[in-house]
């Protein structure tokens, strides 16, 4: 596989005003690091603001070098919490069956997994994927997707 740039966009009113609280980005570009050699990674921090996540994303999408990116935190119920609300509108194409796999795979290590509402869709030619904002859960979605990437960039592009 081609080297790809990996975009890690943390979500999070608390990591925007404090950067060491940050423990899923980081631990997210860990992981990437560990699986893909040659990846590069981009990361950046924003609140919980429908209109800066958006404008985070877009900057992304629009690089040709950026094959993926994950989102994390911002999935959930609380009211600030609008990563799936940003994110859908940029999608050309949505992959339930992607996001299926990530909630049945995580359903099996907790049942508060049914309280994530991410969603994983196509924009151009970058796969986003929203992950729940915790460092376990983080670890949990990539173990999931990660073999299935490959593949999937290969049919995207
Ligand atoms: N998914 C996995 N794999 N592992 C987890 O620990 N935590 C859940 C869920 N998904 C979890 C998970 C919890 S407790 C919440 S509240 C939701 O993700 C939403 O998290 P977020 O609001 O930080 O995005
Ligand atoms: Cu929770």
């Amino acid at each position: 596989m081609d080297p790809i740039t990996f975009g890690v966009l943390t979500i999070s009113d608390t990591c925007y005003n404090d950067r060491s609280k940050d423990r899923s980005g980081p631990r997210l570009v860990s992981q990437i690091m560990q699986t893909f050699r040659n990846a590069q990674v981009i990361t950046s921090v924003v609140p919980d603001e429908k209109h800066l996540i958006q404008s985070e994303l877009r900057q992304w999408i629009d690089r040709k070098d950026v094959g993926v990116i994950f989102t994390t935190g911002g999935t959930g119920l609380a009211p600030r919490d609008v990563t799936p609300e940003a994110t859908k509108p940029l999608l050309d194409k949505e992959c339930p069956q992607l996001m299926m796999a990530i909630a049945l795979a995580s359903l099996k290590k907790t049942a508060f997994a049914a309280l994530s509402r991410g969603i994983c869709g196509i924009a151009g030619d970058t796969l986003i994927m929203n992950f729940p904002g915790s460092e376990k859960a983080v670890a949990e979605c990539f173990g999931t997707v990660k073999d299935l990437l490959p593949h999937a960039l290969h049919l995207i592009n």
